[in-house]
């Protein structure tokens, strides 16, 4: 696979505001907010390329690309609270990352380093930002549904207006966690924000072979909360409704659901091949839906940033991968006596042992 671009002559649809319409949905400060939007985007975009890029030389084992569900994220990391929590699906990394996670950190996680938070034992994609009450994704489909609800009914009982927000993709929404989930959070009335990425694809199955529903929304509707469904590729609209859902939440409301329609720009995974399964024509509809496009075409017609701006943004994001890279590819993996590590506070006798036999066996080089 190599990194994927759009095909030629693709026709972007246009994100359909004028500045009057983007003044009165995103308040006086319109300019900055939809620049830093971009911003965000542009981060996710580029960190993609480089890294299928650098997967595809053998330097990263694995990498799942985020390419199309920008604005989901971008707007989700800012409709947020810095107290909130993330339990992410599949393509969430870049939430954890504008939430304030350092590059640098998600770059050791993804080189599975000795700086790597999970210490090499999570598949790269999937990691831990504590500092940003990030939770690390577990590969197993919609897992995260159920923790969001607990944590969020746990935060409700100790009186705080804290919002968990449990993000899955369309395939999730047959798992029976799914079911628990937003039956668990309904009922006990959880302040859960549950964000539907629609990317239409559940790696090669179709969403109209998945779900019989005309849309993912109205499965909320069935255990008694609200479900909405907007483009998942306009941050203007993504921005508005998850900020809207998050206040009602917080303000004790219950749970909600979004449904996020994407277009998933890429293979599911870098082991993936999606001509062996797609239609014809379908890169042309999924990428004219391109949200970092629409967004600079915006930017552009409104005269916020021009050809010139977006290059200088570009070459910055591009120089900060680069140093976090030089970075992470030199250190070293994490030492095997760190598979001792981690689960026990005190020394665990058993445990010990079992580093102690591992050691000699190895010529007793543990410190
Ligand atoms: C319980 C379970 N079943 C199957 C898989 C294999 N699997 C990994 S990703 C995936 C598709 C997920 O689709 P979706 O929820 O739409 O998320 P997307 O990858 O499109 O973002 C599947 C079936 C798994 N990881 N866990
Ligand atoms: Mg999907």
């Amino acid at each position: 696979m190599s990194v994927p671009a759009p095909p030629a002559a693709v026709k972007t649809v246009p994100l359909p505001y004028d500045r009057g319409q983007l003044e009165e949905r995103l308040g006086p400060s319109w300019k900055e907010t939809l620049s830093e939007l971009y911003r965000g985007m542009l981060l996710g975009r580029v960190l993609d390329q480089r890294m299928l890029a650098l997967q595809r030389q053998g330097r990263v084992g694995f990498y799942g690309p985020t390419m199309g569900h920008e604005a989901v994220n971008a707007a989700a990391a800012r409709a947020l609270d810095k107290e909130d929590w993330v339990f992410p699906g599949l393509r969430e990394q870049l939430v954890a990352l504008l939430r304030g996670h350092p590059l640098e950190l998600y770059l050791d996680h993804l080189f599975a380093n000795e700086a790597d938070p999970a210490r090499g034992r999570q598949m790269p994609c999937h990691p831990s930002a504590r500092d940003v009450r990030y939770v690390s994704m577990s590969s197993n489909i919609g897992t995260q549904i159920p923790q969001a609800v607990g944590t969020a009914w746990a935060m409700r009982r100790k009186g705080k207006g804290t919002v968990a927000a449990a993000f899955f993709g369309d395939g999730a929404t047959s798992s029976s966690e799914f079911h628990a989930g937003l039956n668990f959070a309904a009922v006990l009335d959880a302040p859960v924000l549950f964000v539907c990425a629609n990317n239409q694809w559940a790696i090669s199955l179709p969403t109209s072979r998945q779900s019989a529903v005309k849309t993912l929304a109205e499965k909320a509707r069935a255990y008694g909360m609200p479900g909405t469904r907007i483009d998942g590729t306009d941050p203007i609209a993504v921005l508005t409704e998850l900020s809207s859902a998050r206040r009602e939440i917080s303000a004790g409301k219950g749970p909600r659901l979004v449904e996020t329609v994407v277009y998933r720009l890429t293979p599911h995974s870098s082991s993936d091949d999606p001509t062996r399964y797609q239609p014809p024509g379908w890169a042309e509809e999924a990428w004219a839906h391109d949200p970092v496009a629409r967004t600079e075409g915006l930017l552009e017609t409104l005269g916020v940033v021009d050809a010139k701006g977006r290059e200088a943004i570009h070459k910055e994001i591009e120089e900060r991968i680069r140093k976090a890279v030089q970075l992470a590819e030199p250190r070293s993996p994490p030492g095997p006596e760190s598979l001792f590590e981690d689960t026990y506070r005190a020394p665990f006798p058993p445990l010990t042992e079992e580093r102690d036999r591992f050691d000699m066996e190895q010529g007793g080089h543990f410190p």
